[in-house]
């Protein structure tokens, strides 16, 4: 026999499952609480899919996860990022090679800004020309051998590794998910040949007596530097506290209520930004919005807690003289090169427990000023935005506020909103009052596309829920809508997509004003950020059987949503196409 095949005449073999690396590493992943593989694959993965089969063939299909075929790597990305933002835990993305790898492009970066872990897995060209299972026998196995094929992510990632036999493929499995998840959490990516996939291993047992390697834990922060934070804190007659993770999984819960527990005590106000998570009910009398720099005058405490980036200087800075206090798991945010924030006090613990433990030490008594102050300032932003909204209605006008009021109807306590919305997620995050800890989830990134798939993929985490992503147009062409539409068609994980359709990207046009208001692309009314002959974005999703409305007026916009509603609760994907106008601003 050829010894560059294998031999499979044991096939049936009850110790099939444990015959290759493959099959070890599969059995592993499941073992670790992975339940999808979202698989793109090549020629790299015959040993996967070969042990696979067998598995399956000899009845242990249960023992490894469900592999989802992915047409696409952006969305297979997207989709273990939905997943991972509302249960904390990873899943498994395959992909082929250097080329699989590049495609999963800007899903990396949204997972890496979301710190959401997610384990990839990629396959690398064979190294041997002969002679072993798995060598290399077609013309692609020498072009895709590069010299640092996880240097292409390496930046995105917590930890990358190579499987080398004859290491035990558990432990690196185990070993990349507890990088994944450790504080600070994010992607991982393992590579593996064709021939050490290949390698037969031993029948061992993967039991270990029960032992289960535990999740890191972030400490709270310990009782001097509580006491010195309650002191600042209790100094203070109208703390504003900046958060935009706080209510990130898997703990969303625990963050939202210590969060709520502070802000009531200690009379805070509270902005969520960046908002990656819901951290704070958004219609509860100290929520003052999304944008730090309009209570900058009136703050005279700011405490950051889980927030990347606080504010943006340019739109408005805070003043020198506001102390600012940061509770962080990574305070000197070291995933970024530049981080121009100036704290008076910086705590490396976990912020949830934090807050909650200054909590119980504030006299509520104190916060009243706060208190006070704060619930005026909410009553003022909501009442100026709801204005908005009523003004628009009244004259028919579809702008993003009116559609996002309109899909706040829509949403109840089942719904998990996705925001992949650019300029229009202002509206969004203004006019639907979400309220329940783990029910909006954004990209964390820029990476433009995440909506569509990543809404598929919380929809796989979280079956029971309602899963509706907001998406501006170019987003909703970036997330491979056909690709995005057959995923949930085909995996029984149905969503609602609302396209806030501006025929362009008011984004870019917006960047470009900003900064050269004046203008001739400005006079030119912004050529390159409009479609022009417009595109009918009904089309794509029809491929994969989705429903579909189109909204031009304002009286079909409600009965568009309900129907699109109704398809996603009966089980079928439903997109929403809504031509809204332009709003202002880059996002
Ligand atoms: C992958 C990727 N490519 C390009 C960009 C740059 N970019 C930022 S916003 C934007 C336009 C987005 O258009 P749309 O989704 O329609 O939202 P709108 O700006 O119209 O609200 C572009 C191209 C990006 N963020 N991500
Ligand atoms: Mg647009």
């Amino acid at each position: 026999m050829d010894s560059s095949k294998a031999d499979d005449s044991d096939a049936a073999d009850s110790t099939a499952d444990t015959r290759t690396v493959a099959g070890r590493l599969l059995r592993s992943l499941a073992e670790s609480g992975v339940s999808y593989v979202f698989a793109n694959f090549g020629t790299d993965h015959a040993p996967l899919l070969e042990a696979a089969s067998r598995l399956r063939a000899s009845g242990a299909g249960e023992s490894i996860p469900e592999f989802v075929l992915c047409p696409t790597e952006f969305p297979a990305m997207s989709a273990a990022h939905g997943y991972a933002a509302v249960t904390g835990d990873p899943q498994a993305v395959l992909v082929h090679v250097d080329v699989g790898t590049q495609s999963l492009g800007a899903a990396m970066h949204n997972a890496h800004r979301a710190k959401v872990p997610v384990f990839v897995l990629a396959g690398l060209a064979p190294v041997s020309h002969d002679g072993h299972p798995g060598s290399r026998d077609i013309n692609v196995h020498y072009v895709q051998d590069v010299f640092d094929q996880p240097g292409i992510v390496r930046e995105y990632c917590r930890w990358t590794s190579e499987y080398r036999p004859p290491a035990d493929p558990a432990e690196l499995v185990e070993r990349g998910l507890d990088r994944a998840t450790a504080p600070d959490p994010g992607p991982v990516y393992l590579s593996a040949t064709r021939e050490a996939l290949e390698t037969p291993v031993e029948a061992v047992s993967t039991d270990r007596g029960g032992r289960q390697t535990g999740r890191v834990q972030a400490a709270g922060a310990d009782g001097d530097a509580v006491a010195a934070i309650t002191e600042r804190v209790a100094a203070a007659e109208r703390p504003l506290l900046i958060t935009g993770d706080l209510g990130a999984a898997p703990d969303p819960d625990r963050g939202v209520e210590a969060l709520v527990a502070f802000a009531e005590a200690a009379g805070a106000g509270v902005v969520e930004n960046p908002a990656n998570s819901l951290n704070f009910p958004r219609n509860h009398d100290l929520h003052v919005g999304f944008t730090p720099a309009t209570a900058f005058e009136d703050a005279d405490l700011v405490v950051l807690a889980a927030t990347d980036v606080p504010w943006v200087p340019a739109q408005g800075d805070l003043p020198d003289d506001i102390p600012v206090v940061q509770i962080d798991t990574d305070p000197s945010k070291r995933h970024f090169p530049q981080w121009p924030f100036v704290v008076d006090g910086a705590y490396a613990a976990a912020p949830a427990k934090t807050l909650a433990a200054v909590a119980d030490r504030v006299d509520p008594a104190d916060g009243s000023a706060g208190r006070d102050h704060w619930r005026a300032a909410s009553t003022a932003w909501r009442e100026e935005a709801d204005e908005t909204v009523r003004r628009d209605r009244e004259v028919g006008r579809l702008t993003p506020a009116v559609v996002s009021d309109a899909l706040d109807d829509v949403v109840d306590e089942r719904t998990i909103l996705v925001d992949d919305a650019v300029t229009s997620s202002e509206s969004l995050l203004e006019h639907v009052r979400l309220t329940d800890p783990g029910s909006y989830v954004s990209k964390g990134g820029s990476g433009l596309g995440f909506g569509p798939a990543s809404a598929v993929g919380v929809k796989l985490a979280a079956p029971e829920k309602r899963v509706i992503a907001a998406v501006g147009d170019g987003a909703y062409l970036f997330g491979q809508p056909t690709v995005s539409a057959w995923l949930g068609a085909a995996y029984d994980a149905p969503t609602l997509t609302v396209v806030y359709d501006n025929e362009g990207w008011n984004a870019v046009a917006g960047a470009t004003h900003l900064q050269h208001p004046d203008g001739a692309f400005a006079a030119a009314d912004a050529p390159e950020s409009r479609f022009g002959a417009s595109l009918d974005l009904t089309v794509p999703a029809t491929a994969a059987g989705a429903a579909t409305e189109s909204v031009t007026e304002l009286d079909d916009l409600e009965p568009a949503l309900e129907a699109g509603v109704a398809a996603v609760d009966e089980g079928t994907p439903a997109v929403v196409v809504v031509e809204v106008e332009r709003s202002r601003g880059p996002k």
